[in-house]
């Protein structure tokens, strides 16, 4: 019997354990999200098209520093902006390969942009619909 109770006390914690290390975006199950993977200058594709309520998964396919932020890159420079009905998404740093973050949920249909500073012309266009 005792040996059960610490076998279960075990699970739990282990439990605990995993949601604690998993997204770290808080995206919640009910809502999907689309991967966008980011090469070493660059996003994966310019532009992705989600539906409303949907986030999106940035993942770093390389350990290069990308500093994303709502806005894009215009004619050689950075134009941070703020898009009404986009998430707030500000220095958000993503170093390691294989690190991953969430953006959204995108609760407003529209077109949104992201950008990261470090990389010209390294521009996302986020469709919502
Ligand atoms: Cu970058």
């Amino acid at each position: 019997m005792k040996k059960l109770l610490i076998v279960l006390a075990m699970l739990s914690l282990f439990a605990v354990l995993t949601v604690a290390c998993g997204s770290s975006g808080g995206a919640g199950s009910s809502s999907s999200s689309t991967a966008v993977h980011m090469s070493s200058t660059n996003f994966a594709e310019p532009s992705v098209t989600i539906s409303k309520g949907s986030s999106i998964n940035l993942i770093n396919d390389t350990a290069t520093t990308h500093i994303i932020g709502n806005g894009s890159w215009k004619n050689g420079s950075a134009v941070p902006a703020t898009e009404p009905g986009a998430p707030t998404v500000s220095n958000l740093q993503i170093s390691s390969a294989g690190e991953m973050h969430t953006i959204g949920p995108f609760n407003t249909a529209g077109t949104y942009h992201l950008y990261c500073s470090v990389h010209e012309n390294m521009n996302l266009t986020v469709i919502v619909q």
